[in-house]
């Protein structure tokens, strides 16, 4: 797969007036290939007087070179023959592309065009939602680009208190494995005052709402039950649904655009939680361990009562799928799976007689986020995580799946993250759905001292590969320090529409 035409870019003006341009489009170079023709904004050059003094806050000492973990390929290999899923069938001439063409508008409230509940088409198989218009003028050049939203806690150094960045990944590829300076737009506000505490999981509506759940995946955190929703137009957080933690917080949580709500998995007691977009209402709720659903809350015996549910029980990845839920359960070493259960009905309630273990998931680390590709196979990343609140790198990766004859069939890792690898997953998946395009995963590492120290999100080409052809972005446009463990997940909201992934089989 050749990346598409480039020449002289980006990567030779890291000087240090245009590290820390967030909060604006910062034009990478002279050279505006990546912004896609809207202007290169000078208009706020000196917000950033970023002293760049404590470059190693981090405390990273502990030899980032441990690449190596227990099991790196247990899994069964099967079937691997056929690793479909590159993108050489995208018909436009074989020039890849990030951008995706805006095929109408998102619409607003009631039903999207082509599909039941609030979906576009293709949310109805598992695309992230809608996009965000941010009424602010920073936020101008980034509307209708395809983007990429990534959850963090803080970064070292001084480089802000945010937790949520937004990265413009449109334009042509930029050369691949040198720190791409994306053009990165974030807010003060979006801090852990605002948000109550750490965050992980992050989803988005079909009008581009963004919803992020409560984490304690970088350790203890204050709001373990509050749901945070960031307003398309304005950006304001406010409370979305409060659930039953005191200490674990949730994992990830995903919308459904056909029955209007959002599932979130509870650490806390173990159940996946159905809300009501609209009122955050709990519509329902479903443990996994013992198949019980409940239409309202579950009123658990001793719940919330301070302690993780079991290894085993404890789910955390969710994403609907073509009238599934599928999820992941942390199980411990050698016990982490993939489960499925179909829906009652349109209303979204799971059906516990139909809950199916998809796979055993190969090695020792939880799967902390899944996503569909638009032609349906399964993309899953681990999180590094040493126990209940306590996180570390580079021993987990990504695993993706086919579905053949029924069953979903392991492929192996064919979308390899860092240069640490291939262990260098931070957790979070997302596609682009352009048939000619790139999966965006969270990582660390990504370019580790060669020359640079580059940590945040890493796009890889439909077909796989690793960071000899991907783009790797830094998230805070510094990099000589680590920011080990600091990144979570990522959401791509689709401009416009884009065909609809098919289901499985
Ligand atoms: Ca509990
Ligand atoms: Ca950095
Ligand atoms: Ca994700």
């Amino acid at each position: 797969m050749t990346i598409a035409n480039s020449s002289g870019i980006a990567a030779a003006s890291l000087t240090l007036s245009s590290i820390l341009c967030l909060v604006a489009g910062c034009s990478p170079s002279p050279d505006e290939r990546f912004s896609a023709g809207i202007d290169d904004g000078t208009e706020d050059g000196g917000t950033n007087s970023t002293t760049n003094t404590n470059s190693t806050t981090n405390s990273t000492t502990n030899g980032d070179g441990d690449t190596g973990d227990g099991d790196p390929d247990t899994g069964d290999g099967d079937g691997e023959g056929d690793g479909d899923g590159d993108g050489d069938d995208s018909g436009s001439g074989g020039t890849t592309k990030f951008d995706l063409g805006v095929i109408g508008d998102a619409g607003e409230g009631t039903g999207g065009p082509g599909g039941p509940g609030s979906c576009r088409e293709s949310e109805i198989y598992g695309a992230a939602g809608g996009f965000p218009a941010f009424e602010d003028p920073a936020y101008a050049d980034f509307l209708d680009k395809t983007i990429a939203i990534v959850t963090h806690r803080v970064q070292s150094g001084n480089f802000g208190q945010h937790l949520m960045t937004i990265v413009d990944i449109s334009g042509d590829p930029p050369p691949p494995s040198v720190n791409y300076l994306a053009p990165l737009y974030t807010r003060p506000t979006w801090n852990e005052a605002n948000f109550g505490g750490r965050i992980f999981g992050i989803t988005l509506d079909s009008e581009g709402n963004i919803y992020v759940a409560p984490s304690t995946v970088y350790g203890a955190t204050q709001n373990t039950s509050t749901i945070k929703k960031v307003d398309r137009i304005t950006g304001e957080i406010s409370n979305f649904a409060t659930l039953p933690n005191n200490g674990p917080a949730m994992g990830n949580l995903n919308y459904d655009c056909v029955s209007e709500t959002i599932y979130v998995s509870n650490h806390e007691d173990g159940r996946i939680y159905q809300l009501d977009v609209y009122s955050g209402d709990i519509v329902s709720t479903y443990h996994h361990s013992t198949g019980n659903v409940t239409m309202g809350p579950a009123n658990d015996m001793g719940e919330p009562n301070g302690a993780f549910a079991p290894l085993g029980q404890r789910p955390w990845a969710v994403q609907s799928h073509a009238g599934r839920l599928y999820y992941s359960i942390w199980g411990g070493n050698g016990a982490n799976t993939v489960w499925s259960v179909a829906y009652q009905n349109a209303n979204g309630v799971p059906d516990p007689a139909t809950a199916k273990m998809e796979f055993q998931v190969p090695g020792s680390q939880p799967v902390s986020d899944l996503s569909f590709a638009h032609d349906g196979w399964m993309l899953i990343a681990q999180r590094t995580m040493s126990s209940d609140m306590s996180t570390g790198a580079h021993q987990s990766t990504t695993y993706d799946y086919d579905y053949i004859n029924g069953d979903w069939v392991w492929q192996g890792t064919n979308y390899v993250v860092g240069e640490l690898m291939p262990y260098s997953a931070a957790g979070g998946v997302d596609h682009d759905f352009d048939p000619g395009g790139y999966v965006w995963m969270t990582g660390d590492a990504l370019d580790f001292y060669t020359p640079n120290v580059v940590y945040g999100l890493q796009g890889t080409p439909y077909g796989g590969g690793d960071i000899n052809n991907s783009t790797v972005i830094d998230l805070d446009q510094e990099i000589v320090s680590q920011d080990k463990t600091a990144y979570g997940d990522v959401e791509l909201p689709i401009p416009g529409d884009v065909s609809p992934v098919p289901p499985p089989g």
